[in-house]
């Protein structure tokens, strides 16, 4: 298969893509069909390789408003109203959502999305659903599942066993929420437990840290000392640290050194932590999502997430990542040209390091032949004009196809 007229990744000049096997085999300026080799003209539009989700909880969207809406819209009235939702949890009502909001991210261009998955309940029905539908899914949309103790591993009877027992059933990647265990103490108990239990079973590791507005709320360092320490380094992340936003800035020049030799991943999701945070503020309200200027600047490598569709903690959505990066460049002011060209890469290339791709990623020969193309002709564009995702190729098979948002003007 050979694709013409592709712009890659905000190039100016056109390119052409060759396609054999689900794989890349050539990407040049030019190159002529092979006899009898199906061409497709991408009529000068954007070629971008596919949008990662590198945080939400799949286990949970869905269900906003089942059985109760989350009246105050702070992130602990949605861990209550979660709880009363998850007595009701089955293999099938995990299975009916997750099928959906997956369909909702294709029609996007995502094709890879690591998803936490609640241990702290009744049974570990969600864990087993999601393991299954890891396996039913591959090839087109690719699942990474993390551990996750929603309720605390030291706060939550029988928290470290659950957590054990998620990563014996298939975990990719173990959890932590230390801003909502009873202590500090055990906040970096439970850390010093996930880490280690990751370093012990080969694991990934991603951390629910600190997404409070509490200046004191001090996980981060442990999360980055233990990942050194440990010699876990970038197969450590730490989510939302949202208290980064709150923190001092004597502070935080003194952590930057750490978070650099710890070499850490961090991910951000603005849609959500704009929502979520500031809550308990009256004004002036704080933004509440964590330092992502500074973060990119230092060389610390951050993407962003959407964390929730339609759940206890946000009632809208729809699998656009490109909602959230808009948000996030919002948020953040990074509404510099090169910052908005750049600012894909939140939701791919960066996204792929967390979730360590590899060389399954990326548009270059030898590479699968997984690829979105959007109705526009760069990024800056795309952005700005919601562009729909025209096409998305995952190991050379079209997974999704979209048509152009048109209106007609009538005046
Ligand atoms: N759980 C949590 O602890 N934090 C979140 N942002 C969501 C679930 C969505
Ligand atoms: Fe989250």
């Amino acid at each position: 298969m050979l694709f013409q007229n592709a712009l890659i990744e905000n190039s100016t000049a056109p390119a052409c893509i060759r396609v054999e096997d689900g794989t890349f085999t050539a990407i040049r300026p030019d190159l002529s069909p092979n006899p009898g080799e199906e061409v497709i003209d991408l009529g000068g539009k954007l070629v971008l390789p596919p949008f990662i989700e590198s945080h939400v909880h799949l286990d949970t969207c869905l269900t906003a408003g089942d059985p109760v809406w989350n009246r105050s819209g702070t992130l602990f009235e949605g861990i209550e109203c979660w709880s009363k939702r998850k007595e009701k949890l089955s293999r099938q009502d995990i299975r009916d959502r997750v099928n959906r909001a997956v369909r909702l991210y294709a029609a996007h261009g995502v094709q890879h999305i690591r998803t936490h998955v609640d241990v702290t309940g009744p049974s570990l029905a969600a864990m087993e659903a999601m393991v299954e539908l890891r396996e039913e899914l591959k090839g087109t949309m690719d699942l990474q599942i993390v551990a996750f103790p929603q309720e605390g591993i030291l706060s939550y009877p029988n928290g470290r066993q659950l957590m054990i027992d998620a990563v014996k059933l298939g975990a990719d990647a173990v959890g932590a929420i230390p801003h909502f265990e009873f202590t500090r103490e055990y906040s970096v108990e439970s850390l010093n437990f996930a880490l280690e239990l990751a370093a012990k079973e080969d694991k990934l590791v991603d951390v629910h840290c600190d997404e409070i507005d509490d200046g004191a709320s001090r996980g981060l360092e442990t999360v980055a000392a233990r990942a050194l320490e440990l010699g876990l380094y970038d197969k450590v992340t730490a989510s939302h640290t949202t208290a980064m936003h709150s923190y001092n800035n004597a502070y935080v020049v003194r952590l930057m050194r750490l978070l650099k030799m710890s070499k850490i991943n961090f991910v951000s999701n603005p849609l959500v932590n704009t929502h979520l945070q500031g809550r308990m503020d009256t004004y002036p309200k704080r933004r509440g999502v964590t330092r992502v200027k500074e973060l990119t600047e230092a060389g610390i490598n951050v993407s962003f997430g959407h964390d929730d569709i339609f759940d206890p903690w946000y009632p809208m959505g729809t699998g656009s990542l490109r909602d959230v990066v808009f948000m996030g460049l919002h948020v953040c002011q990074m509404m510099g040209y090169e910052e908005i060209m750049d600012s894909y890469k939140f939701i791919s290339s960066n996204a792929a390091r967390t979730l360590h791709l590899g060389e399954r990623y990326g548009i270059g020969a030898g590479r699968p032949a997984s690829f979105i193309v959007l109705d526009s002709k760069n990024w800056y564009d795309a952005l700005n004009s919601n562009a729909a995702v025209l096409y998305s190729y995952k190991n050379g098979r079209k997974i999704a196809e979209g048509v152009p948002g048109t209106s007609k003007i009538l005046f």
